[in-house]
This record gives structure tokens, C-alpha cells and sequence, in this order.
């Protein structure tokens, strides 16, 4: 059994579209009523897993949600003319975030030696409440071998749960055991506290995980009124390393001193606000990238274009690269269409530690596999949406028979 980290992105789905659905995440409301490019996200998306690829590390994918989803659309007994937020809901391409796919912990984290995943029921916004069945059954199926994997259901509402994307694993090497940190926040700001502590309990809890090797902390309520509507916005670790912007926890350095407690070897890499202001940090998302150890041993940090357009953010960066510290290189990858939804390269890949063997192999990504995406989005993806082709039969159509034909083509039209 070779344990190795997957990275398991979000397909974009057809209806991509900018609908400022999501209370407290500046891109998606300002980039409200913006003309979205389909075609053009979901080949970003698919340059970002090339490169990855490219760099010698195994890439998997998941797929976009029947879209427009017409059980929400009859749950809610929405009026298309009336009811326009709610008409975007139902059509909205959100999983492409995989990050808020699931939880996952690693085999060597939980009492039955088993890799556990919970899907986030991601209750705050209505678009994303509707996305856990349908990712659980893609789950289902990618991690379908019960030898290896134990996928729950969600944890039940009322406590809200947005996945990976507040959640970080410390470990010396994917096959040892790991130290497993949930960020939370607590309600009663300007906006949406969407990760609640229970439900990170919850699901330590329902992972089998050690107390002793699992610590939970809270966000800094600053940074959620700032726009850090998760802590994937403001951090991300890898390895050893926390990489983290100093505002990013209620209390850093007692944050620090926790996970220390119970990792012992960590490396705290903080950007302090006096580089970078944290509304810089959220505006380019420089957190929001994946650190990743390349085969070489050596970690780089794929980030966001846009934080070459800052000069404060790209000094640090350049800063940092030359400090000889453990982030060795930083790569900007364009991925400007989930950007302007609030979604960076973090954002877009749900990380699973696992033996690649052991996941069904359709959800793998090779180069022929990716030529073949390619392919069929170049062909059946829509170039743009408008806000007013939301709610158009026609344009239903289309999403349909792209994702259609996406799944035939995996031989996974079991999803229909
Ligand atoms: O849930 N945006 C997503 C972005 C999710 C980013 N994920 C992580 N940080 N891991 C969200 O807020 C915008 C949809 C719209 O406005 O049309 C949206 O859902």
C-alpha cells in the first residue's frame, strides 16, 4: 500500500454562471450579473490538473451535478420570473469547489485504519444545500472499495458543515499518523459563520480520529467579517508547514502553540499584516493555493495569477521564495473564472490520501484522459451564459446533454 495525497478536482460544470449567491464572499457579489464563460472555467480548470499532472503528482477529478436541479426548483416551488436567486440556486455549477466536497481523514488518522470521508451538507447557502446527495453518490463510487474507505452522510442539520475547505492535516509522511485541525466559527457576525463547531466535531467523532491527535480552533471572526467566508481562504497546510496569513485564527499564536502541542515539528510559515494586509490576502487569495511536495521533496505553492497583480503580495512571495525557507517555489496558474466566484486553486480540488489502486480508476485523470475532457467541453460546454439565459429551456438543454455526454464518455452514466 503506497499512501500518496490525490487531488481530486471540480470538473466546472455547463451552467457556470455569476449569480451572487453567496453572502460574505466579495468575488461572488461583485462579480453579480457578470456574463460567465463556461467553456472557459472548465478549461482552466483542466490546465491547473495538466500542470499538476505535469509535476508527477496523481490527479483525479469529480464531476458537475445534474444541473438545472429540477427537485430544488419543485422543493422550492420557485416562480422562474419571481424568484430569480432562487431560479440561480438550482442552476448554480457550486460543486466545481471541491474543497467543500467532503472531509476526509487519512487511513493512518482513524480507529479502524480506514480513509473516512463526510460529505459537507454545506447548509448556510441554499445553492450548495442541495449539492451532498449527488457528491456523496460520486463519492459512492470513487471510493466505492470497502476495504479501503468508509464515506458517511452528512452531518444533519442544524450544524453547518463546509468540508475541507476548513480543515488541515499535519503529518511527518502520508503513512504515518497525522494531526487532523478543524477551523470553526462562531455565529453572530456581519456574515455567515459557515463552518459551526459542532459539526467539525461531529465529524472528528464519526472519523474514529485520537483526541489526542485532533485539535479544533476557532477562526478569526475579523477575518470572516473581512470576507474569509472559510479558512482556506486565509490558510493552508501541507506536510509540516502551516502557511497562514497572521489574522487568520481568533488568537494565532495560541493556534499555533495547540496544533504544536500535538505536532510537535510544526513549521509556521505567517505572512504578517503588515506584508500583506488581510484584505489583500482575501482579494488575491494567495492562501487560497495548493502547497504541495513535489517528488523532489520539495513544496511549491500553486497560487492564483491575480497575486502578481499585487506588488505587496508578490514582494512577499518573492520574499519568501528566496528565504530558503520550506515553500520553495510559488506558480501562478489562471483560474480567473472560479476566481471571480470566490473560488482559487484551493478552492477546486478536494485532497484524499490514499493508494491511487484503490480508487475507481474513472475518476482518474491521465493525459488521454484529459485531452478527451478537453474534447467534449470544447464541444458541448456553452462559450457564455448571461444572467437573463438563466431559466431557458434551451440553455437547460444544453448544460443536459454536455454533462451527458461527459459521463458517457467515462462510462459513468450511472450519475445520470
Ligand atoms: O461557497 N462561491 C463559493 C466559493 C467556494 C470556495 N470554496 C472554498 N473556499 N473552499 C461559495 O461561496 C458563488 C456562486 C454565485 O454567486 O453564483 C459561490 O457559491
Amino acid at each position: 500500500m503506497s499512501l500518496q495525497e490525490i487531488n481530486f478536482d471540480g470538473i466546472v460544470g455547463p451552467s457556470h454562471n455569476y449569480a451572487g449567491l453567496s453572502l460574505g464572499n466579495i468575488a461572488s457579489a461583485s462579480h453579480k450579473g457578470d456574463p460567465s464563460y463556461p467553456r472557459a472555467a472548465a478549461l482552466q480548470g483542466i490546465g491547473k490538473m495538466r500542470g499538476n499532472m505535469a509535476r508527477g503528482l496523481a490527479q483525479g477529478f469529480l464531476l458537475p451535478l445534474p444541473r438545472p436541479n429540477v427537485q430544488t426548483l419543485r422543493r422550492l416551488a420557485v416562480d422562474p420570473v419571481q424568484d430569480r436567486a432562487l431560479l440561480a440556486a438550482a442552476w448554480s455549477a457550486s460543486s466545481m469547489w471541491t474543497a467543500n466536497a467532503a472531509t476526509v481523514s487519512p487511513a493512518p488518522d482513524t480507529a479502524d485504519g480506514k480513509c473516512h470521508l463526510t460529505p459537507a451538507n454545506l447548509v448556510t447557502m441554499v445553492h450548495r444545500a442541495q449539492e451532498w446527495r449527488d457528491t456523496k453518490a460520486q463519492l459512492d463510487i470513487a471510493f466505492g472499495n470497502r476495504d479501503h474507505f468508509t464515506v458517511h452522510d452528512a452531518v444533519p442539520p442544524s450544524f453547518g458543515d463546509e468540508g475541507a475547505a476548513n480543515h488541515m492535516r499535519f503529518c511527518e509522511g502520508h503513512g504515518t499518523p497525522g494531526v487532523e485541525v478543524f477551523v470553526y466559527g462562531r455565529p453572530g457576525g456581519k456574515f455567515p459563520a459557515r463552518q459551526h463547531e459542532q459539526a467539525s466535531r461531529t465529524v472528528g467523532r464519526l472519523h474514529g480520529l485520537d483526541p489526542a491527535r485532533t485539535v479544533f480552533i476557532e477562526q478569526n471572526p475579523a477575518a470572516i467579517e473581512a470576507g474569509a467566508f472559510h479558512n482556506d481562504v486565509v490558510s493552508v497546510a501541507n506536510g509540516k508547514v502551516l502557511f497562514t496569513h497572521e489574522e487568520a485564527f481568533a488568537d494565532g499564536p495560541t493556534a499555533y502553540e495547540a496544533i504544536r502541542a500535538a505536532f510537535p515539528t510544526l513549521e509556521v510559515v505567517e505572512v504578517p499584516s503588515s506584508a500583506v494586509s488581510l484584505a489583500e490576502a482575501i482579494k488575491t487569495y494567495l492562501f487560497n493555493a495548493q502547497l504541495l511536495t513535489l517528488p523532489d521533496g520539495t513544496m511549491a505553492l500553486v497560487a492564483p495569477d491575480e497575486c502578481r497583480e499585487s506588488a505587496s503580495v508578490w514582494a512577499w512571495c518573492a520574499a519568501m521564495v528566496a528565504s530558503n525557507g520550506p515553500i520553495r517555489q510559488v506558480i501562478p496558474v489562471d483560474v480567473r473564472q472560479s476566481m471571480a466566484n470566490g473560488g482559487g486553486p484551493a478552492c477546486l480540488r478536494l485532497r484524499v490520501v490514499a493508494d491511487p489502486a484503490t480508487v475507481d480508476p474513472r475518476f482518474m485523470l491521465s493525459e488521454s484522459k484529459a485531452e478527451l475532457l478537453e474534447r467534449i467541453i470544447g464541444e458541448h460546454w456553452p462559450e457564455q451564459i448571461d444572467p437573463a439565459d438563466i431559466g431557458q429551456e434551451s440553455l437547460a438543454a444544453t448544460v443536459r446533454t454536455a454533462r451527458g455526454k461527459l459521463l458517457e464518455s467515462l462510462d459513468l452514466q450511472i450519475l445520470g
